[in-house]
C-alpha cells in the first residue's frame, strides 16, 4: 500500500494538492477536515461540539479525530493507499494513526511537508473566506489562532515522522501545478 501524509499549516494547499494526487496515484482521500465539516453540516452531536472549537481556531479532541479515521479505514478495506490530508494533528494523533495502520500491517510510506509563509497563509486563507462561507476563513484573529495552534501542537508531529526518516520538505509557494510537480517528483522517487 501506498500511504501519504500532506502536512503542512493551514491554507498549505493540503486540500488543493490532495485532488490532484489522489487521481494521480489512485488513493483514497482521507481528509479530517472535510469529514468533520461534514458532520457539521448533518448537525450531529459531533458536529456541534466540533463547529465550536473550529470557529475558534483551536484543534478537536484528539479522540474525536482518531475514531473517524479509524472506522474511514475500515470502510475502505479496498483501497490501494491512503492520502492522510490535516491528520495526524497531534503526536497523540500519530502514534494512533501508526498502531492502526499496524493492524493492517502497512505503515506510513512518507510524509510531504509543504512550506509556506505566514503571511501568504494569512492572505490565501482571507480569500477563500470571501467565498467558501467557512466561518473558520473569514476572521484574521481566527485565522492567527489556527496557526498558533500548528506551532503549539501540529509542528511536533514532523520531528515524530523524522525520527524515521520519512519527511521530506517541498516548496509550498509557485503555481498550482508547479507545487503538484514537486511533490509528485518525491512520490515518484520512492517508486522506483
Ligand atoms: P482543514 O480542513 O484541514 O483545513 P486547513 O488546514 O485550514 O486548510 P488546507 O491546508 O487544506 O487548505 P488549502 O491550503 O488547500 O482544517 C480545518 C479545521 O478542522 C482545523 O482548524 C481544526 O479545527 C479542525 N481539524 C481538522 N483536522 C483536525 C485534526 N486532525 N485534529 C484536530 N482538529 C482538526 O487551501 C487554502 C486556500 O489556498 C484555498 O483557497 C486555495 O485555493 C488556496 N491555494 C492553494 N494552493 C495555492 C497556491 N499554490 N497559490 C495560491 N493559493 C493557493
Amino acid at each position: 500500500m501506498l500511504n501519504l501524509i500532506l502536512f503542512g499549516p493551514p491554507g498549505s494547499g493540503k486540500g488543493t494538492q490532495s485532488e490532484k494526487l489522489i487521481a494521480k496515484y489512485g488513493l483514497k482521500h482521507l481528509s479530517t477536515g472535510d469529514l468533520l465539516r461534514s458532520e457539521i453540516a448533518q448537525k450531529t452531536p459531533l458536529g456541534l461540539e466540533a463547529k465550536s472549537l473550529m470557529d475558534k481556531g483551536q484543534l478537536v479532541p484528539d479522540a474525536v479525530v482518531i475514531g473517524m479515521i479509524s472506522s474511514a479505514l475500515e470502510t475502505n478495506p479496498e483501497a490501494k493507499g491512503f492520502l492522510f490530508d490535516g491528520f495526524p494533528r497531534t503526536s497523540a494523533q500519530a502514534e494512533a494513526l501508526d498502531k492502526l495502520l499496524e493492524l493492517k500491517e502497512t505503515s506510513i510510506k512518507m510524509m510531504l511537508a509543504m512550506v509556506v509563509t505566514e503571511e501568504e497563509l494569512v492572505s490565501r486563507l482571507l480569500k477563500r473566506g470571501e467565498t467558501s462561507g467557512r466561518s473558520d476563513d473569514n476572521n484574521e484573529g481566527v485565522i492567527r489562532a489556527r496557526i498558533a495552534e500548528y506551532h503549539n501542537k501540529t509542528a511536533a508531529v514532523a520531528d515524530y515522522y523524522k525520527k524515521f526518516d520519512k519527511v521530506v520538505t517541498v516548496k509550498g509557494e509557485g503555481t498550482v501545478d508547479e507545487i503538484f510537480g514537486g511533490l509528485c517528483k518525491e512520490i515518484d522517487s520512492t517508486l522506483d
